[in-house]
């Protein structure tokens, strides 16, 4: 059964014990933050939603983060038990995104109408958009939202998770990638000279929010994967001011227009890479013609920063599912797992291979770079089934001992990220990738040889069964158990 709205979705966090809750009264300017970058450096495993009960100068709002950020409130929001674990987590993400479900559009009055302000009234101001970071150009409103647009040619309606900064009462800034879908719909409105209709939700069930922050393809919309993952179509409603649609689950909506004859400074901000990044420069503005949202209305944002945050995590959920969804679909075989690591910045791409032919596993490297869910990666390293992808010392290990570094592919003036600091200014935007077969090397340099089972490369060094058992059995007699040695061996560093 999937949430109506995040209200219910944070009373089963309640219930199931894993939400915590702030009812000090903090405060929007970098408090949260604040709270936030502790809690997640507490539990880096799992990184825990919270609540904020009472935000100074706000006494209506509350304050949601991290709302799907660790694989606890992750399965929860995808209504599986708590305990499902990561890898459970991308095999379901995985099948569910394979059945797209049809939004539903609803005539119910949307309960994030109650308040509506337009024209003079309008004041964005009234919403408790926080400054993150002390170094950030401004208080920024969007930052876990849905920015929905439509194709000016053919109505496909997009959504999309770009960075929104308050400029004042009326106006945003928005800074969107060259190759995201919000940006290719904002230039086929500039060449026709026309401004360009946008909403932005925020608050929306948090399976929304998966969707709209995955590189999905370009005219799929969103909302029908965002149906899949519920498993439930999304209710959507229309716009006040224009015919895009937004989600009825929704806590707060702006609508306006974006238009190119009035750029403002927008950034910089501390952004996913642990940086601050987007410099300060001219970008387009949002001018709001209405606000609509709830009397009891739950913001919600999301603290970018060193790893892990939410960002990091969401994408180790999604695009290790989306990754091997897309292997799948270009017909790799042998395709084991696939871990997107949260502690990379969800950079480093790790596979594992049941290896079956020469040079099978540069093949699936290739594969994964030429895709757009890896559009940000760097690093891809392949490795053999009984590598466990999770752990980055089992993966360094198997890179050290069946590779050789000549053999590292690198890929030169790829698409990357705009936000890089390693890249010169002037190539933004680029980047060289490096994809690392760390598979055993199958090529006549390596016959098979007899004494190995006629394998190609030795066998990993494990207890024979007997020995093992030997020891098991005899384990209590060797005097070893307690924690004689724990004192001794703890703080080695
Ligand atoms: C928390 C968060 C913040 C993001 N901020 C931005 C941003 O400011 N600009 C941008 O272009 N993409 C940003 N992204 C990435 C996009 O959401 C992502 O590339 C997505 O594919 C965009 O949707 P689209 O493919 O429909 O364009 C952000 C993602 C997350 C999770
Ligand atoms: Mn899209």
């Amino acid at each position: 059964m999937a949430f109506e709205d995040i209200g219910e979705y944070i009373e089963k966090l309640r219930d199931e014990g894993v939400l915590f809750e702030v009812n000090a009264e903090v405060n929007w300017d970098l408090e949260i933050g604040g709270v936030v970058d502790r809690l997640n450096k507490t539990y880096p495993a799992d990184l825990p939603p919270v609540l904020f009960n009472s935000i100074r100068g706000y006494p209506n709002w509350r304050f949601f983060v991290n709302g799907f950020a660790g694989p606890t409130a992750q399965s929860i929001a995808m209504g599986l038990p708590r305990t499902t674990g990561i890898r459970k987590l991308i095999d379901v993400f995985r099948e569910r995104v394979k059945h797209p479900i049809k939004p539903k559009t609803t005539r119910k009055d949307a309960e994030f109408k109650e308040i509506k302000l337009t024209g003079d009234d309008v004041n964005l101001l009234e919403i408790p958009a926080p400054k993150w970071h002390y170094m950030d150009g401004g208080r920024y409103l969007g930052t876990w939202h849905a920015v929905i647009t439509k194709d000016p040619e053919n109505g496909w309606m997009n959504l999309g998770m770009y960075r929104i900064m308050l400029h004042d009462r009326k106006t945003l800034g928005i800074m969107i990638n060259p190759r995201n879908h919000g940006m290719i719909h904002l230039r086929k409105y500039i060449e026709a000279g026309e401004p360009m209709p946008v909403a932005i939700s925020i608050g929306h069930d948090e399976l929304i929010s998966a969707a709209c922050a995955e590189a999905f393809p370009y005219g799929q919309s969103e909302y029908d994967i965002a149906g899949a993952l519920r498993q439930e179509a999304v209710k959507i409603v229309d716009c006040e001011t224009s015919d895009l649609k937004v989600p009825l689950s929704s806590q707060l909506v702006i609508e306006g227009e974006v238009s190119f004859d009035d750029l403002k400074p927008e950034g910089p901000f501390g952004e996913w890479t642990g940086y601050y990044g987007g410099e300060t420069a001219l970008r387009p503005v949002i001018k709001v013609k209405c606000i609509t949202y709830r009397e009891d209305p739950i913001f919600r944002g999301s603290y970018l920063s060193t790893p892990p945050c939410e960002n990091h995590t969401l994408w180790a959920l999604t695009k290790s599912a989306m990754i091997k969804h897309h292997l799948d679909t270009v017909g790799m075989p042998g395709i084991r797992d696939v871990y997107v690591h949260p502690s990379t910045g969800a950079t480093l791409i790790a596979v594992s291979i049941e290896q079956s032919y020469p040079q099978h596993g540069r093949e699936v490297g290739e594969a994964i770079l030429a895709s757009k869910y890896a559009q940000f990666s760097k690093m891809v390293i392949v490795t053999n089934e009984d590598i466990n992808v999770t752990d980055l010392g089992e993966i360094l290990w198997a890179v050290h001992w069946r590779s050789q570094p000549e053999e590292w592919v690198v890929l030169r003036k790829k698409p990357g990220s705009v936000l890089d600091p390693s890249v010169p200014v002037e190539w933004r935007g680029f980047t060289s990738k490096i994809l690392i077969d760390a598979t055993w090397p199958w090529n006549p340099d390596f016959p098979p040889v007899n004494q190995w089972n006629n394998r190609r490369y030795p066998p990993t060094i494990q207890v024979d069964e007997k020995t093992r058992k030997t020891v098991d059995e005899k384990w209590s007699s060797y005097g070893l158990g307690g924690n004689r040695f724990s004192d001794v061996f703890r703080n080695v560093w």
